[in-house]
């Protein structure tokens, strides 16, 4: 009756993800509009520390300037590393790999360059399609988020983002013309990413620019609320157009521990782990957990729903868990009596002194990756799937194009291993697809020399390069893992 998992599922959908903001490029092609990440910009000169500002605030000015053609700024992610000119070897590259699968997402703004229109653009439908076709051709299954930190400015500048309950339909219709679009290509979805870093950084998950808002509190709860009801009416719209499709939520999970047994510090992780449960519990259930009234009223936010919201997240949860995972994160209710004790940027966390750090003081723990799939499943009890997991270094390309990337083969090999044991652990996952399968423009930093794939890209941080694809040394190592369903590491 009880039969142990000592393998990968032979069906497991090993692969890369990527985000269509951070590679694409061609900002200014087959009619896209401008889109949140596109106002962006990067410059040598500028302060390592400002790098990441942007991502937590934008401002008018910033956002005006962006639209002025006459500003002389650099944006990254209007170049990204050209796929849209270079899919079809991109593709081949990650065919040559063995991916079984490929985590890509669309641009809200080459579908619908505004967002508000009523009918789409053409020419941004048949790119997706010559893509899917590329993927297909090497048997390679595409997994799709619609929503990655990208949708079209002009629905933060005119309607003011997320808070503004108009975004629902908008996205819906979206969402439905590219469900019906592609229905005979794509079955996995996944709906907004990272949903929870709404809390983190509002104007790019939800185009709200913070200046607007007296209490941030409320636009970022009233815009998650919003996404919520989107997520759920996506789901229903991709089941109508397509019964055998997966809808998948994404969060990004730091797993969190207690910096000490004090039971303080062992209160103050369960608290702070609801920034990711919260969002899946809403989306995996298709109901607010018990928490939330009292987690709403600590910070002055009172939602305005309206009467059917409630049915339809009910009636349309998600069919499976995705979320990133890179890092995990000590928690301590008083941090200013530990020395040296730093905040995690994204989690608020204390440094875990049994663990390393990146060169982005990301810390590195592969067994919490073991940890945060047995949490959600036992949660949960849905299908898993590892939508980003890497290692962002800074790559030398050395003499006769080599790059040997061993911290990053180690980093996988280590995380693998983990997704393993848990399967071994009887939890329910069904794919992984590392982060930046090819090099990108890092969406938090901006930078290009903050890298994460296999392929390394010949561009540095300003665009100066020749974008030539030039294989890592993990390139061969994930080749083998694939080859090997994971029983090579
Ligand atoms: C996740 C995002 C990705 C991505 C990755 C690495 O949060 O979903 O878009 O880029 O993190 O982050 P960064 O590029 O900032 O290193």
């Amino acid at each position: 009756m009880f039969q142990m998992k000592t393998k990968f599922p032979e069906d497991f959908l090993w692969g890369g993800a990527t985000a269509a903001n951070q590679l694409e490029g061609a900002s200014d092609v087959g009619g896209k509009g401008l889109s949140l990440a596109d106002v962006y910009t990067f410059d040598e000169k500028m302060p390592k520390e400002q790098w990441s500002d942007q991502w937590h605030l934008m401002t008018h000015k910033q956002i005006e300037e962006a639209q002025d053609p006459a500003s002389k700024k650099y944006y990254p992610k209007r170049h990204g590393i050209d796929f849209y000119h270079h899919y079809k070897e991109d593709i081949a590259l990650f065919a040559e790999m063995g991916f079984k699968a490929y985590r890509m997402s669309i641009a809200w703004t080459r579908i619908f360059p505004n967002g508000d229109e009523l009918v789409p653009n053409e020419e941004g439908l048949s790119f997706y399609d010559r893509v899917f076709d590329e993927l297909n051709k090497y048997g390679i299954e595409p997994v799709v988020s619609l929503s990655h930190y990208e949708m079209p400015l002009h629905l933060s500048t005119k309607y003011g983002g997320w808070v503004n309950r108009k975004l629902i339909d908008f996205f819906v219709r979206f969402a439905s013309t590219v469900f019906d679009r592609y229905k005979n290509k794509v079955k996995y979805w996944m709906t907004f990413n990272e949903i929870n870093c709404v809390t983190h950084h509002p104007y790019v998950s939800l185009g709200v620019i913070e200046e607007n808002h007296p209490n941030i509190e409320q636009a970022k709860f009233q815009g998650a609320h919003h996404q919520f009801v989107a997520s759920a009416l996506a789901t229903k719209a991709c089941k109508e157009s397509n019964p055998k499709a997966m809808v998948g939520c994404m969060v990004s999970y730091q797993l969190l521990v207690p910096y000490s047994c004090d039971p303080d510090d062992v209160q103050a992780t369960v608290d702070k782990q609801r920034t990711s449960l919260f969002f899946t519990d809403v989306q995996a259930r298709g109901y607010y957990p018990a928490y939330t009234a009292k987690m709403l009223a600590e910070k002055n936010v009172v939602l305005e729903t309206e009467p059917e919201d409630e049915q339809i997240m009910r009636d349309y949860p998600v069919d499976y868990v995705s979320f990133s995972y890179y890092m995990s994160s000590a928690v301590s209710a008083h941090p200013e009596r530990i020395e040296g004790a730093v905040g995690n940027l994204l989690t608020g966390g204390v440094k875990n002194p049994y663990l390393p750090t990146s060169d982005w003081g990301w810390q590195v723990d592969p067994k919490g990756l073991r940890t945060a799939l047995n949490q959600l499943y036992d949660l949960y009890q849905k299908p898993l799937f590892v939508a980003e997991n890497g290692y962002g270094a800074l790559d030398v390309l050395e003499e006769g194009d080599k790059i040997e990337d061993d911290y990053r083969i180690s980093y996988l090999k280590e995380h693998i291993k983990q997704v393993k044991e848990a399967i071994a652990d009887g939890v329910d996952v069904f794919g992984y697809t590392s982060w930046g399968c090819i090099d990108m423009i890092s969406a938090g930093t901006n930078q290009m020399s903050k890298r994460y794939g296999y392929i390394y890209v010949d561009q540095d941080d300003m665009g100066r390069g020749t974008k030539r694809r030039i294989k890592k040394k993990s390139f061969y190592w994930y080749k083998n893992v694939i080859a090997t369903n994971g029983e090579q590491l």
